[in-house]
């Protein structure tokens, strides 16, 4: 079954939007399978965003990104990868339609709520930075077979 990395960003969890963001991946079908509320070093921040490295927005964006809490989740589920990305909205706040998360409780892009995993290898990638396979419980629910 396919994981990814979601993860409430600080200003999400300043707004008090953890319950909202996991209400919506549970109602749609998701499995949460770990969760933790952390504070992000600076390196573990840069290797989550290596791909950004160089860019004129990665300072900010590591900075803003240990700011503060975050709520670190790995997801299961059918295509939960790409799903998740369509539930969470488009980076550009301008592009996010309602009834995405970004679409619903955000304006600008630089404080835009929520991470996802945007391939496969991002999700293998992620999860690792931030969890143990021990911090990971697997278990199986009888409604699975309804969604
Ligand atoms: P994320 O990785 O945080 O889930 O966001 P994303 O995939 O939708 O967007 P990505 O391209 O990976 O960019 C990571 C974060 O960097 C900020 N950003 N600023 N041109 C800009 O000023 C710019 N481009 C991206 C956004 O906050 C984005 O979430
Ligand atoms: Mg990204």
């Amino acid at each position: 079954m396919e994981q990814t990395f979601l993860m409430v960003k600080p200003d999400g969890v300043q707004r008090g939007l953890i319950g909202e963001i996991v209400k919506r991946f549970e109602q749609k079908g998701f499995q949460l399978i770990g969760c933790k509320l952390l504070v992000m070093t600076r390196e573990q921040a840069e290797y989550h965003y290596a791909e950004h490295k160089g860019k004129d927005f990665f300072e900010r964006l590591v900075t803003f990104i240990t700011s503060g809490p975050v709520f670190a989740m790995v997801w299961e589920g059918e295509q939960v990868i790409a799903l998740s990305r369509t539930m969470i909205g488009k980076t550009n706040s301008l592009e996010a339609m309602p009834g995405t998360i970004r679409g619903d409780f955000a304006v600008h892009t630089n404080l835009n709520l929520i991470h996802g995993s945007d391939s496969p290898a991002s999700a293998e990638r992620e999860i690792k930075n931030f969890f143990t396979e021990a911090e990971l419980c697997r278990y199986s629910k009888v409604i699975e077979k309804w969604i």
